[in-house]
């Protein structure tokens, strides 16, 4: 059977610490104009509404910056995801940051409440901090702390107003359940710029992080292989790709946290296509890319673009 599948365009750059992600998602429409396959017009496409007039306000949250937005656009970001899948349409979300991914978790548990979902995040962050925990009070390093529903007050660095905890708990509890995952059901790929706190919750629950050098020792079919089989007590998977899991001299530092010693992207392009041909996965994510900052014109957003063309057709030809 075909795959219907619907594009979600999220252009939240909220989150980010860095300016101009939202624009990734044009650079990747620019970069597929001088393709043939007119990509942008062969799927229905969806905006889902932004809150980054909050970029020229005051914060008044220094631990979860903008957060009161970031509320607002997990719940746009629940609803499309959740009408998407429900409709039987496969949900590719273009996100502009990282932060709304705690959205699309949100959105898939929702349309699937009593499925056991998978998560595997390609990511050089684990993106597992709190209000509580995190060392710029950007949100795009929380969305997996949310989906699990961790505060990780254990480590607490950070004095948190009342009213950001107040919008932390709202935001985790986005689309009515409450975690919405479990430890053992998330797997990392190429984290490898972690704090102590993120650390810590790691050890403490054991989650799984294939490096670059294990996923290059074992062999990309190999670690593949061996993160689903850690996976098969789930029904479901979503796949979140943040770019800056690639490395960045491959993609020309455009994204806003560029990490030294990432993936080719050659290598995230297989371990996708592999993950989507175990036929569990049921949305796909790509996030941060940042075509402002990128120092060889449009090159990341063509390079990501190259990956996204080669990830639908298999989402196609698989399902
Ligand atoms: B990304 C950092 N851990 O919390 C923080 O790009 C970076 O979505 C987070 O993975 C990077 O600010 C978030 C230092
Ligand atoms: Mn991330
Ligand atoms: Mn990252
Ligand atoms: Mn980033």
């Amino acid at each position: 059977m075909m795959e219907k599948i619907r594009l979600l365009e999220m252009k939240s750059e909220i989150a980010a610490g860095t300016r101009g992600s939202s624009m990734g998602i044009d650079a990747l429409r620019i970069a597929s104009l001088n393709k043939k396959s007119n990509y942008f017009l062969r799927y229905p496409l969806q905006k889902i509404a932004d809150r980054n007039d909050l970029l020229w306000a005051d914060n008044p949250t220094p631990f979860g910056i903008r957060i009161e937005g970031l509320v607002e656009v997990y719940q746009n970001v629940c609803d499309s995801v959740s009408r998407t899948l429900i409709n039987e349409e496969f949900p590719i979300v273009l996100s502009a940051d990282h932060g709304s991914a705690g959205g699309t978790i949100a959105g898939i548990k929702k349309a699937f409440p009593d499925k056991t979902l998978g998560v595997i995040w390609i990511d050089a962050h684990g993106d597992l901090h709190s209000p509580y925990t995190s060392p710029t009070g950007n949100m795009h390093g929380m969305p997996l702390a949310t989906a699990l529903g961790v505060d990780n007050e254990e480590c607490k660095v950070n004095d948190v107003k009342e009213v950001t905890l107040q919008k932390w708990n709202e935001l985790k509890s986005i689309g009515g359940i409450n975690p919405k995952i479990t430890p053992d059901n998330l797997v990392f790929f190429g984290v490898r710029d972690t704090e102590s706190p993120e650390d810590f919750l790691m050890d403490k629950y054991g989650i799984k992080n294939f490096t670059v050098a294990e996923t290059r020792g074992k062999g990309i079919e190999h670690a593949v292989k061996e993160a689903l089989s850690m996976l098969t007590n789930c029904d479901i998977l979503y796949v979140s790709f943040d770019v800056d899991s690639m490395d960045p001299d491959e993609v020309s530092y455009g994204t806003g946290t560029p990490v030294k010693d990432g993936y080719r992207p050659d290598e995230v392009k297989e371990m996708i296509k592999l993950i989507i041909q175990s036929k569990k996965v049921v949305a796909f994510e790509i996030v941060e890319i940042n075509p402002t900052l990128d120092n060889k014109c449009n090159k990341m957003a063509e390079t990501a673009f190259k990956i996204l063309e080669e990830t639908t057709r298999v989402i196609e030809e698989n399902k």
